[in-house]
């Protein structure tokens, strides 16, 4: 799938600003109800979460549907053009109405999706856009939520004899089995772009190197019957090679490689022109690999020094925000990081192109967090989350194929791969296969493992690349680094003797700014640093450890409970992004370890 963008023969008209909207009351669901709506509708900006723009509760807890609507009037320049409606992402499931008639609907909260709209729409004429938006999660989203029962993170318990009674009086409302506030709402930007009635649809570079020249393996799809050409230019705008046709192969004389950060993520571009149509896409040439112990980008072992993070800022929510995009870029270089995992879902596309451009390497995952927590049964043959998985699979890896900075796909984190092993690994193992049959560039396809028993679980091993997140020192064996380090040990002797590379995908400690010990305990900033101090040095010693993911980032926001005050703590910055004393621990650390060749 395309990013919209404007250039000679496209324009993309922006639908972003305030619109009106409103909570339903629990009676409307996904109908659009005029009357209900005009009565209690209010401001509210678009891209953003809705949550924490309005100041009470029953925003930020809202269980259900919302309706948000405007006005548009596509301009009468317009008239000869395809018109399509996009979205980049509604949290988590959408109904688009267009002038009250319901035009299509769309299950998933961060991937986007797109209409034609012709005889919807007619340019010079004035339309009503609305939405229904849910923002429930259940045993058959992604990420997953417990409808009844036990809250993974926060409490559920009524404390009552009657539990049965409790759910009676107990209002109904959202209980995630992931660990970040179920920020909701359009979330992205909702845009009109145009592209001539013959178009393009879709361009899939696959780059390759042969000694010293880059080699890239082209495809587009389009809609009608004029020809194909395609034109590579460097990045100072010489070109450098052509091709004509939907299909081929083409050669880039002594090419420029993509390279991480600090090194040149030197990028080219392909321009594809299609009759009238044009549209040109950015890629690099490089390689991924994995080769026995090690992760290799064009042919080196490659080490990852980077987070997990999280879409999250202050009001925004979980609202796409440029200027977090471009500042959390510039903290990742002034940190000495090369690398992130869009940990829980699929980020903004504009933080992918920024990625490219500067050169940070991405592990992209989907959303699905948290399958099998919070019950006892097998989730693998109880709940139906196959096909939905697959759709999200699929989709990701459309919109993100040709990035340079992805290398490889997470295709969850911390399923629940331990109590129902064989299930499990027949699930992961023929997503796995799936994953890689979809993506044209082939990349390493994993799943981030949860703290379990590591023994039992049969899928973690049978990935490419073994993603672990490990929390000893915090939830294990609290504020004692020395067992925590033993415990280290114990599981690294395990999982090198499986021949893979392995990434530390969290580890972290809650960590409070301006908390400070001279005896380092939980929660201060000396423990946060002893705890990566001590974990680190047992993490050195292994060539098959390839990265360091600490958890998190940011401090972010999650949903109210014991385990949590204002949010998630594990931040290596605050959640406005100002250093604790652990982002100064891994700016030290990190800009002495090279991005290649640091374990040999
Ligand atoms: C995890 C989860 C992450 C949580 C983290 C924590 O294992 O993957 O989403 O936020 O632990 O801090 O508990």
């Amino acid at each position: 799938m395309l990013y919209p963008r404007i250039n000679e023969r496209r324009s993309v008209l922006s639908l972003d600003g305030v619109w009106r909207f409103c909570l339903d009351d629990g009676t409307h669901g996904d109908r659009i109800d005029e009357a209900y709506i005009s009565a209690n509708a209010e401001n509210i900006s678009v891209p953003a979460s809705y949550n924490d723009q309005k100041d009470d509760l029953k925003y930020r807890e809202h269980y259900g549907w919302v309706y948000y609507e405007r006005k548009f009037t596509v301009p009468k320049v317009f008239k000869n053009e395809r018109l399509v409606l996009r979205f980049d992402a509604v949290t988590h499931y959408a109904k688009v109405y267009i002038d009250g008639k319901p035009v299509m609907e769309h299950k998933g909260g961060f991937l986007p999706f797109e209409i034609e709209l012709d005889g919807l729409v007619e340019a010079g004429k004035e339309f009503l856009l609305q939405v229904a938006v849910d923002n429930k999660v259940n045993h058959s989203t992604l990420p997953v939520g417990n409808e009844e029962g036990t809250a993974f993170f926060g409490s559920d318990n009524a404390g009552v004899p009657s539990v049965e009674a409790a759910k009676v009086w107990r209002k109904k409302r959202n209980l995630p089995n992931f660990d970040f506030f179920n920020y909701s709402g359009i979330n992205r930007s909702v845009r009109i772009y145009t592209t001539p009635k013959s178009y393009i649809k879709d361009i899939v570079l696959v780059p390759s190197v042969d000694g010293k020249d880059g080699i890239v393996d082209y495809r587009v799809e389009t809609c009608g019957k004029e020809k194909v050409s395609i034109e590579v230019f460097s990045r100072e705008g010489v070109s450098v090679a052509k091709a004509e046709g939907a299909s081929g192969r083409i050669r880039i004389k002594d090419a420029k490689l993509w390279n991480p950060y600090p090194e040149d993520p030197y990028l080219y571009s392909a321009r594809v022109t299609f009759g009238e149509d044009e549209y040109t896409e950015r890629f690099g040439i490089r390689t991924v690999k994995v080769d026995g112990h090690r992760f290799l980008i064009n042919g080196k072992p490659f080490f990852f020094k980077g987070f997990g993070k999280h879409e999250d800022s202050a009001v925004h929510g979980r609202g796409f925000d440029l200027a977090y995009d471009v500042k959390d870029m510039s903290l990742i270089k002034w940190m000495g990081a090369n690398s992130f995992r869009t940990s829980h879902y699929p980020y903004a596309e504009e933080m992918y192109y920024l990625a490219d451009e500067e050169g940070v390497v991405i592990i992209d995952e989907t959303p699905a967090v948290g399958i099998g927590a919070g019950t006892v049964q097998d989730p693998y043959t109880t709940f139906d989350i196959r096909s939905h998985h697959e759709d999200v699979i699929r989709d990701l890896i459309a919109r993100d194929k040709n990035h340079p900075s992805v290398v490889m796909w997470s295709m969850a984190n911390e399923p629940d791969t331990e109590h129902y092993p064989e299930s499990a690994k027949e699930y992961w193992c023929s997503l796995y296969d799936f994953t890689h049959s979809l993506d044209p560039q082939d990349r390493p396809v994993t799943f981030v493992c949860c703290q379990n028993n590591y023994e039992t679980d049969l899928s973690t091993r049978e990935m490419d690349v073994v993603c672990i997140n490990r929390y000893y020192g915090w939830y294990n064996l609290s504020g004692d680094m020395d067992a925590a380090c033993h415990a280290w040990n114990i599981e690294l002797d395990f999982w090198e003797k499986i021949d893979k590379p392995l990434i530390v995908t969290e580890y972290g400690a809650d960590t409070l700014p301006g908390f400070h010990l001279t005896a380092a305990e939980m929660f201060s900033e000396e423990f946060q640093v002893m705890y990566y101090d001590r974990t680190n040095s047992e993490l050195d010693k292994r060539a098959f450890v390839v990265g360091e993911h600490p958890w998190n980032f940011a401090d972010f926001n999650t949903i109210q409970g014991v385990f949590r005050a204002d949010g998630n703590r594990k931040g290596l910055l605050t959640r406005d992004r100002r250093p604790k004393m652990g982002a100064h621990y891994f700016r030290n650390r990190w800009t002495k370890i090279p991005n290649f060749g640091f374990k040999k």
